[in-house]
């Protein structure tokens, strides 16, 4: 494997391979049995609050489109639910597929989303940098969205609206003044566990909070994701039609929902 993607050479079957981890006893993502998870009433509400003005840039960085946060203060942070203290909001991303019935990450009963947006945070109570936090049991806290299809989201459209100008593998723009929060469900209820990154080097450093409730983006929406390249300006140009990994083992983790 020269470099790791989604293809039939570099896909996730041979990201153990180079990251042995992969085959780690809290991988990510996972099938979410509804039954088997464990309401627990202790467990807060989450807690998001982040200002629009720590928005800094969307990219392209060929595996994904990743808008980034200035992180250098705690401007915008998660809190409450499973997290003990604040979680610094660093990037958000999406992962989806080459179809409209296939492309979240994680699954619910067996069932697919369409895409997934994954809200990253690090622990900034604990550790100085997102780097140092990566490679802590507590270190990361990533929120995810399912993305189902129906009404064009004008939320997304602040994104998808910019991708034709970071079409190319490694290509920037500005973004600024944008407010993640606009992508979040009504319901802020959730399951969540003990898990990893879902792209090398997953690193098993991650508190996943999934929303129960999904949004709604259109199919035109999501088509516009896949028109993206997982290849540089002057390289013979290649489609991201898929991004995500398809679940892990759950070897003995508990779920739990608020
Ligand atoms: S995920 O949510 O488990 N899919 C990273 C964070 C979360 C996940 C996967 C990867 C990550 O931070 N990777 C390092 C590369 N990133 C750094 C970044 O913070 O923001 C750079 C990049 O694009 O390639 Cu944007
Ligand atoms: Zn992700």
């Amino acid at each position: 494997m020269l470099h790791w993607g989604y293809d039939e050479h570099n896909g996730p079957s041979h990201w153990k391979e180079v990251f042995p981890v992969a085959n780690g006893d809290r991988q990510s993502p996972i099938d979410i049995k509804t039954e088997e998870a464990k309401y627990d009433p202790a467990l807060p509400p989450i807690s998001p609050n982040y200002d629009p003005t720590s928005a800094k840039v969307i990219l392209n960085n060929g595996h994904s489109t990743c808008v980034e946060f200035d992180d250098t203060e705690n401007k915008s942070v998660l809190r409450g639910g499973p997290l003990s203290g604040s979680y610094r909001l660093r990037q958000i991303h999406f992962h989806w597929g080459a179809s409209d019935d296939i492309g979240s990450e994680h699954a619910v009963d067996g069932k697919k989303y369409a895409a997934e947006l994954h809200v990253v945070h690090w622990n900034s109570d604990k550790y100085s940098t997102f780097v140092e936090a990566a490679r802590q049991r507590d270190g990361l806290a990533v929120m995810a969205v399912f993305l189902k299809i129906g009404e064009c989201n004008s939320q997304l459209k602040k994104i998808t609206d910019r991708l034709d100008a970071i079409r190319a593998k490694g290509k920037q723009a500005l973004f600024t003044n944008f407010d993640p929060s606009c992508l979040l469900p009504h319901s802020l209820d959730y399951w969540t566990y003990l898990g990893s990154l879902t792209v090398p080097p997953l690193l098993e450093s991650v508190i996943w909070i999934i929303l129960r409730e999904p949004i709604t983006v259109s199919s035109e929406q999501i088509a516009k994701f896949r028109s993206l390249l997982c290849t540089a300006e002057g390289e013979a140009a290649c489609c991201m039609l898929r991004n995500y990994r398809p679940p892990q083992p759950l070897k003995g983790r508990e779920v739990r929902r608020n």
